[in-house]
């Protein structure tokens, strides 16, 4: 079994192996390390991704509904879309790319993830720090920007109501997640901005690198000096930014590779 988890390397895989150790690029407690992940990292839990075949926003209808607009005009079209969602995202399972950056933090090493994801398979892995770029869909916030009502969890499954209607104004709720042309969280941008830019280590993870401003992550990591590696089954629009891109499934391609990074670490 080659360390990369396929047979089908044997020559590119000593070479990436070799490019890896000759820039020291290894993973020990004091490498800063941080993780963007996209909707692939959730692909082998069995969550549909957003684009390539199948993915979500193949039907144009769907990525209306991501759309402050597109909510707007038919809540009750908008919840079915996402209780869906929530369904199939409640009996997903984390998978071994989520329980091996869960598994890092847990052994004390110096880990955080930022996420586009909304579906928390990372926390459901045990990870603690992550910076939800585009929310969650396990939050629900009123419509009336201006009701007192702060967002708050529900994980009910089916939905009782749709659309569930605020207790405060009567407002509908809406799904806690940032919908496209909708700003990030300043917060967020913020976290995710300082951390990438004193990151060593910069793991881009199941992302089609399409989506500003999270894609710009890996960009700015590079800029500031961190050895960027790509997890996918495929190039991608950040392949030009990073040091490494390692094509495959990343459930066996992340654990396989920080597994080696870690010995490469205690040499
Ligand atoms: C913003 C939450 C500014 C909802 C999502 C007009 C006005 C304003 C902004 C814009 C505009 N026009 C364009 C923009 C910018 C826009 C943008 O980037 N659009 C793109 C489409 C061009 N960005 C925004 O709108 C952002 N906001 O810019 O605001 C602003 C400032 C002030 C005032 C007003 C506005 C907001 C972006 C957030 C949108 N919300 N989701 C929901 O999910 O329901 S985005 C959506 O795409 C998901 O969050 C998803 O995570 C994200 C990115 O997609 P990926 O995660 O990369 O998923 P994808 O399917 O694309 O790719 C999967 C990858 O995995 C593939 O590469 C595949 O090969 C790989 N893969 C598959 N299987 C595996 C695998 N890899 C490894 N292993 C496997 N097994």
């Amino acid at each position: 079994m080659s360390v990369w988890g396929t047979e089908s390397w044997e020559g590119e895989e000593e070479e990436m192996l070799e490019k890896f150790r000759i820039d020291r690029n290894h993973i020990t407690k004091d490498t800063v390390i941080t993780v963007l992940s996209g909707a692939g990292i959730s692909a082998e839990s069995g969550i549909p991704t957003f684009r390539g075949s199948g993915g979500l926003w193949g039907d144009e209808s769907l990525a209306r509904i991501a759309t402050p607009y597109g909510f707007a005009e038919d809540p009750e079209r908008g919840w079915r879309f996402y209780d869906d969602r929530r369904k199939n995202m409640a009996s997903a399972k984390p998978n071994p790319a989520h329980l091996i950056l869960a598994e890092l933090e847990e052994m004390g090493y110096d880990i955080v993830i930022i996420t586009q994801n909304v579906d928390r398979l990372h926390q459901r892995a045990g990870s603690k720090k992550v910076i939800e770029l585009h929310g969650t869909v396990w939050e629900f916030r009123c419509m009336n920007s201006r009701c007192e009502l702060k967002p708050f969890e529900n994980y009910e499954v089916p939905l009782s109501a749709i659309p569930p209607i605020c207790e405060k104004c009567g407002n509908y709720l809406r799904p806690n997640v940032v919908f496209f042309e909708e700003p990030l969280e300043l917060v967020d941008i913020q976290a995710a901005d300082s951390r990438t830019k004193k990151t060593d280590l910069f793991l881009v993870v199941g992302t089609s690198g399409i989506v500003y401003p999270a894609a710009a992550y890996a960009q700015i990591a590079k800029f500031n000096g961190a050895y960027v590696v790509e997890f996918n089954i495929e190039k991608t629009p950040l392949s030009p930014f990073c040091d490494l891109s390692v094509l495959g499934p990343c459930g066996e391609m992340l654990p396989s590779f920080i597994r080696e990074a870690i010995c490469a670490g205690e040499k």
